[in-house]
């Protein structure tokens, strides 16, 4: 399978350093596609680096995608090999707390308009121009099941991700003239650190959201992502809603306890 963007793609993965965003630089690195991997936690993405060298070129930003400041100077500071931006996989993000809304912290609320959508439109923002002076690109955007129905307790989280799918549409229409891909993966129910976040390390809470049923793996979602970057260049793939079999919507979850 080739890749069509360019002979050498660079992609640009935030939250590279767990679940979703680690199966993806793993793929990506096996394919021989260069790399920038971000998140804030540098161990990590110094250990990552370290192993995805064997493959492919890989460059660290450390920085945290609330901070416009230093968003903007993470990828003003790139060097020259890898500032052409092929692909972005805009992917960071979290839900913190699962609150009825009356109970809802605000801090929590703050975090996820934050990271999810502001710190999506900080690295777009920064990246979007040499994309649109290459007349080349593609966006991914990493929504959710939570981005296209609302369900119980999810309230702040899920306007996060309505905000991606509107965001996802809004890309996707402003950047048609400028030739570049956008399109969504909204993913239902992934085992990944995300319960975890949100549950606040209680582990018991995190561990029992995956029971029962097999949820999908984050290489599940790397699989798609992959394929979505090695379709033919007029190709684009838009919209997915991916789940594990086991899940029917946001709140049908087959689970035998
Ligand atoms: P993980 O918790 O495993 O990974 C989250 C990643 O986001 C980490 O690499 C983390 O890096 C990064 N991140 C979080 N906050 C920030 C921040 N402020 N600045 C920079 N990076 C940040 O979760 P997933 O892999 O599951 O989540 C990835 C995406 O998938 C998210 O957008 C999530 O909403 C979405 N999603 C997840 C689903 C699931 O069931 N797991 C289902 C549907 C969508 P670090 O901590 O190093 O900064
Ligand atoms: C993550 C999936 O169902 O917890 O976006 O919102 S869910």
């Amino acid at each position: 399978m080739s890749i069509t963007i360019n002979d050498k793609p660079t992609a640009f993965i935030t939250g590279a350093t767990s679940g979703i965003g680690l199966a993806t630089a793993k793929l990506f690195a096996s394919n021989r596609i260069n790399l920038v991997i971000c998140g804030r936690r540098k161990k990590r993405l110094n250990e990552l680096k370290k192993e995805l060298s064997r493959h492919t070129k890989v460059f660290i930003l450390e920085f945290d995608v609330q901070d416009k400041k230093a968003v903007f100077e993470a990828i003003a500071s790139l060097p020259d090999e890898f500032s052409n931006i092929d692909i972005l996989i805009n992917n960071a993000g979290n839900a913190h707390g699962l609150d009825s809304i009356e109970e809802g912290n605000i801090d929590d609320w703050e975090a996820m308009l934050d990271i999810n959508v502001k710190g999506l439109l900080y690295v777009s923002k920064a990246i979007m121009p040499k994309m649109i002076k290459n007349k080349a690109g593609h966006i991914i955007n990493i929504g959710s099941i939570a981005g296209k129905e609302v369900y119980p307790m999810g309230n702040v989280y899920c306007a996060s991700k309505y905000a991606v799918d509107a965001i996802n549409q809004g890309m996707r229409i402003d950047l048609n003239k400028h030739g570049i891909r956008v399109g969504a993966i909204n993913p239902g129910l992934v085992e990944t650190e995300f319960s975890k976040v949100r549950f606040k390390g209680d582990d018991g809470r995190a561990e029992a959201t995956y029971k029962g049923y097999k949820p999908l793996q984050p290489e599940d979602i790397a699989d798609v992502i992959h394929f979505m970057v090695t379709r033919p260049s007029h190709v684009n793939i838009a919209d997915l809603l991916i789940l594990p079999t086991a899940q029917a919507s946001a709140t049908i979850v087959n689970k035998e306890l």
